[in-house]
């Protein structure tokens, strides 16, 4: 076996002529015999004009993000105003995640579960090797090797993805470490996880004849599907996010959720950040919330309480593994950001501002008269724009000028609020666990499980308002279990029961969890939490109940521990007592309806939901027990007082304010 050398691994290997390519062709230097007749197989099956190994190199991004700005599928940016910066504008057919054309497909349905898409292997196959037949004609195949984490940690994994699409290297040069020096990671033996990708447009007919590129070639056919026990991944015709940068959501958390479920470890959708307070003491949270509801944002915080500090380590991916200590420990397997852009301001979040003043890439977003972008929430509107789509835009066009799930994607050592963390091989031990969702009712602020069989079912329960990161009804309300919902690669109950192993397993060395909501509405349809930098509030009092040793600064509610009275600091914030209160009240007849609502939910998801979770159930219903008359009244009546007379648990919280 030859080791590999960075030279040949740059050099184009001839194809054609068809059919004699060798098996092994591309083996030289390619210490794992699989890889190399996998890239062949490929080959032989999508028909590219050149093969290409990417080393991941500086050189191979200018050159290739070069040539995409040639061709016409990437607009430079202006270079004082956003250097090494480009826009990409994909069709209004590809534009999110596409959850109805993603399949799990394992050996049995049962297997994937009831909330996944369920192809049988062998057919889906079938379908994808006719789909994929010849669908790299005229195109150049690039063989993209990447490492999710530190090159050779604890924690971190590989995986090889082939792609027909230029954009799609160039992303995953910045999502992921790309290269060379993973390629030399796979030894004979290692484990690496496949990724077949082709946006499905080749560039030339059966007949030879040629056929036009376009800026954002897709296919109207498209499949995401995973194949669990193969540890492969197959994606055809859209080339946007979530669907194209197979180590994401397919790799990181389907194919990753099933590998961690048999290792006994959690691949989630979480944020991961480390916190510190004025005494210098640093606890690591990790934080589950559904696409587009706020994990960039919480990892980029900047505290609005004075001594405190925020750093960054991941902000949508966390591999979390029980360590030799005993403790859970976590690494963000990413190396950049994929971040919505639309509500990105200096006001809501200027890390992510300054992350992408260079060598970014925007996606759908809109362009500036100087060759800047600009999207909904950066600033007041520009008189007038180019939209995302490329028309001419302004304030008066009734539309917006950036799509909803426009994006940016840029390097994580770009932001300035980067922990050592993210470095550290095997990762950070974790002090704390937030779940969370967009709730505009229900939902207090901030409540503390009582366990972790409680915390499982406050991730297991989590809904969430739809947002704009997948294709369907933005703003209707579905259940989202750990934010996992589009992600989990196997049966969604044996998801929770595996949560209730690794919990057990950790035993008392095991993190809090917490529920957070910054998305509570007032009677008048606005947020009454003001959220962002004020959010370190709330993860000033997590961190405060993660020190204490009893239950100070805690009162019981039917829905857990809520803060106590003056524990929560809400000094210099312009919140009326009435919002306070709002924020905690439990209305117990809208909480028994989320009961039965709860409880149809699991009889969907069928027997697998583990008993200890239907346990919680129970439990919370005898907590809430019958309706209170006055909850709305007091509502209403907006004054801490008030507050007391419908709850004495509840007022200390309201009375904490005025105090
Ligand atoms: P994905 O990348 O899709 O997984 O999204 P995400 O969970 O990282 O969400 P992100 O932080 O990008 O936030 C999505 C939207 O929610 C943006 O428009 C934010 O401005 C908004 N948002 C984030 N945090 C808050 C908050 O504390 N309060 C309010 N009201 N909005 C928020
Ligand atoms: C999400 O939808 O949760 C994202 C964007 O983070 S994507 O990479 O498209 O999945
Ligand atoms: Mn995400």
């Amino acid at each position: 076996m030859t080791t590999c050398t960075a030279d040949h691994l740059h050099t184009p290997v001839p194809v054609p002529p068809y059919p004699e390519v060798p098996q092994g062709a591309f083996q030289h230097g390619i210490a794992n015999q699989a890889l190399a007749d996998w890239v062949a197989r490929i080959a032989l099956l999508t028909r590219p004009d050149e093969i290409v190994w990417c080393d991941g190199s500086d050189e191979e991004w200018h050159r290739m993000t070069e040539a995409m700005v040639q061709a016409g599928s990437l607009i430079r940016l202006d270079p004082g105003l956003r250097p090494d910066s480009f826009l990409a504008r994909s069709t209004d057919d590809d534009v999110a995640r596409m959850e109805d054309r993603t399949f799990i497909c394992s050996q049995t349905e049962s297997q994937a579960g009831p909330t996944n898409n369920w192809r049988a292997p062998g057919s889906m196959h079938a379908e994808l090797d006719g789909l994929f037949a010849e669908s790299m004609r005229g195109r150049t195949m690039y063989v993209v090797p990447y490492s999710m984490g530190p090159v050779g940690g604890a924690i971190s994994q590989l995986g090889v993805q082939i792609t027909d699409s230029p954009y799609v290297v160039v992303s995953l040069a910045t999502m992921t470490r790309m290269g060379t020096e993973a390629l030399r990671e796979i030894g004979p033996d290692t484990p690496w996880v496949a990724g077949v990708h082709s946006v499905g447009h080749p560039l030339r007919n059966a007949d030879g004849t040629r056929r036009e590129d376009v800026a954002w070639p897709s296919n109207p056919t498209k499949y995401i599907a995973h194949f669990p026990e193969e540890r492969a991944i197959w994606s055809f015709g859209s080339g946007y996010g979530g669907n194209a940068l197979l180590s994401k959501k397919c790799f990181a958390l389907r194919i990753g959720s099933t590998i961690a479920r048999d290792e006994g470890w959690l691949a989630e959708h979480m944020l991961l950040l480390k916190l510190t307070d004025p005494s210098g003491r640093a606890f690591h949270i990790a934080a589950a919330f559904p696409s587009a509801c706020g994990k960039t944002n919480l990892a980029m915080l900047r505290p609005s309480l004075p001594g405190w500090s925020v750093e960054t380590i991941g902000d949508d991916i966390a591999w979390l593994r029980p360590g030799p200590d005993g403790r859970l420990w976590a690494i963000n397997p990413e190396a950049g950001i994929f971040g919505v852009a639309p509500g990105t301001s200096e006001a809501t979040n200027p890390v992510a501002v300054d992350l992408v003043r260079k060598r970014t890439i925007f996606t759908n977003v809109a362009l500036t008269e100087d060759g800047d972008v600009w999207w909904e929430g950066k600033s007041e509107p520009p008189a007038h724009l180019i939209d995302w789509q490329g028309h001419y835009w302004t304030p008066a066009s009734g539309l917006p000028a950036a799509h909803p799930n426009a994006r940016f994607t840029a390097p994580l050592t770009q932001c300035r609020t980067l922990a050592d963390d993210w470095f550290a091989a095997d990762g950070v031990p974790v002090d704390a666990i937030l779940f969370g969702g967009r709730r505009a009712s229900n939902v207090p602020l901030v409540v503390e499980s009582t366990s972790w069989e409680h915390g499982v079912f406050m991730g297991a329960t989590i809904s969430s308002e739809r947002t704009a990161a997948q294709e369907g009804t933005v703003g209707e309300l579905r259940h989202d279990p750990f934010g996992m919902l589009p992600f989990v690669g196997y049966d969604m109950g044996d998801y929770w029961q595996h949560w209730l192993d690794v919990g057990a397993a950790l035993g008392d060395r095991a993190p809090r969890i917490f529920q957070v909501n910054w998305f509570r509405k007032g009677p008048d349809g606005s947020f009454l939490w003001p959220g962002f930098g004020d959010n370190a509030r709330v993860l000033a009092w997590i961190a405060a109940r993660v020190s204490a040793r009893d239950t100070a600064g805690a009162v019981e509610s039917e829905l857990g521990l809520i803060p106590a009275e003056g524990a929560l600091d809400v000094r210099g914030l312009d919140l009326p007592n009435r919002s306070l209160y709002a924020l905690f009240e439990v209305d117990s007849a809208a909480w028994l309806e989320e009961c039965d609502e709860i409880a149809a939910y699991f009889a969907s998801l069928g027997d697998t939901v583990p008993a200890a979770v239907r346990a919680q159930l129970v439990a919370l219903r005898e907590r809430i027990g019958e309706p209170q008359s006055h909850s709305a009244s007091s509502r209403e009546g907006g004054s801490a007082g008030t507050a007391t007379e419908t709850s004495g648990r509840r007022a200390v919280v309201a009375s904490g304010v005025a105090a």
